[in-house]
């Protein structure tokens, strides 16, 4: 069953770094169409299991929204079935579930985003690992009540906009390389975009807690694209409500979120999948672009269409 996720707004200070009129033209977006509601993962239907790749596939990301349980963790840790095994994480506990919440002060320096109630710019999870996860999972259990919206950009429309501003830019994204190193010590080496087998996946990351390399042939479009993800007219943005777990494709989408009020409580549950699963040949993981890299534009999808 598709579900109405369309929030009412509530502009604060917090999100500081975005135009409230920008923020409302957003949220006009109607996201219910990826909005999938379900009372359990574990006792998902096989009609509704296809939904869920159906929607995945088609948005790339998926609102799962579950009935509340006493143990909301629960639904978390069943999507393994669907989308592989759990990748782990220097804060996972015991399940591999990485709690996402403010344990610090708004100006703490040096600690992940993900402990703050600073903005988390656009990114893509993992990006310092040699195998990122293909699917992360973001399971709200507490939603703050301003701030901390969501906010999500495709991979593909950051291709568009380069192949139709800056082709010559694009093509050096696929033969430089970037290094990302983060607060954990962990280091790796890739192209921003790789293809594989007619499919491209998208790793960024830009962000001044983290130490990132950018080679000189790469810097302008490196900041093009940095402009480019964290301008709001290029973002999905919406509120996760409680016992809603917002499901993406890492390898397609960048992610990031508001800011919140240091005074409130907002808890995330995050989990990290490797896409190995029974499904994983449902799973169609990156994109393939509308618009050829080689100059000769082909007929592009609009915005509109995805939504
Ligand atoms: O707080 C959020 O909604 C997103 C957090 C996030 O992207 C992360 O922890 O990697
Ligand atoms: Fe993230």
């Amino acid at each position: 069953m598709l579900s109405d996720n369309i929030q009412p707004v509530q502009i604060n200070k917090f999100i500081s770094n975005l135009n409230s009129q920008e923020i409302i033209d957003n949220l006009k977006i109607d996201i219910s169409q990826a909005t999938l509601k379900v009372k359990t993962v574990a006792e998902i239907s096989e009609l509704e299991r296809q939904s869920l790749f159906y929607i995945l596939n088609k948005f790339k990301f998926v609102i799962l929204e579950c009935e509340a349980l006493p143990n909301p963790q629960e639904n978390l840790l069943a999507l393994t079935k669907f989308f592989g095994s759990v990748i782990r994480h220097r804060r996972s506990d015991e399940n591999g579930i990485v709690p996402v919440e403010n344990l610090y002060n708004f100006l703490a320096n040096n600690v992940s985003r993900s402990v703050t109630n600073q903005m988390h710019p656009l990114h893509t999870d993992g990006s310092a690992d040699s195998e990122p996860p293909k699917i992360v999972a973001m399971q709200c259990e507490i939603p703050s009540q301003s701030g901390g919206f969501s906010q999500i950009v495709y991979g593909e429309s950051i291709y568009k906009y380069l192949i139709e501003n800056y082709p010559q830019e694009l093509q050096k994204l696929f033969t430089n390389t970037v290094t990302i190193t983060n607060l954990g010590g962990k280091t790796d080496t890739r192209a921003i975009f790789v293809e594989k087998q007619g499919r491209i996946s998208i790793t960024f990351k830009a962000d001044s807690i983290v130490t990132i390399t950018v080679p000189p042939q790469i810097t302008d479009v490196f900041n093009i694209i940095k402009n480019y993800v964290n301008d709001p007219e290029n973002q999905l943005i919406f509120k996760l409500k409680a016992n809603q777990i917002l499901l993406l494709d890492n390898t397609s989408v960048l992610h990031g979120r508001t800011s919140f009020p240091d005074s409130e409580i907002r808890k995330i549950n995050r989990l990290w999948f490797d896409g190995i699963s029974e499904y994983a040949h449902l799973i169609e993981l990156g994109f393939i672009p509308k618009s050829s890299a080689r100059g000769q534009a082909l007929p592009v999808r609009q915005e509109a269409d995805l939504f």
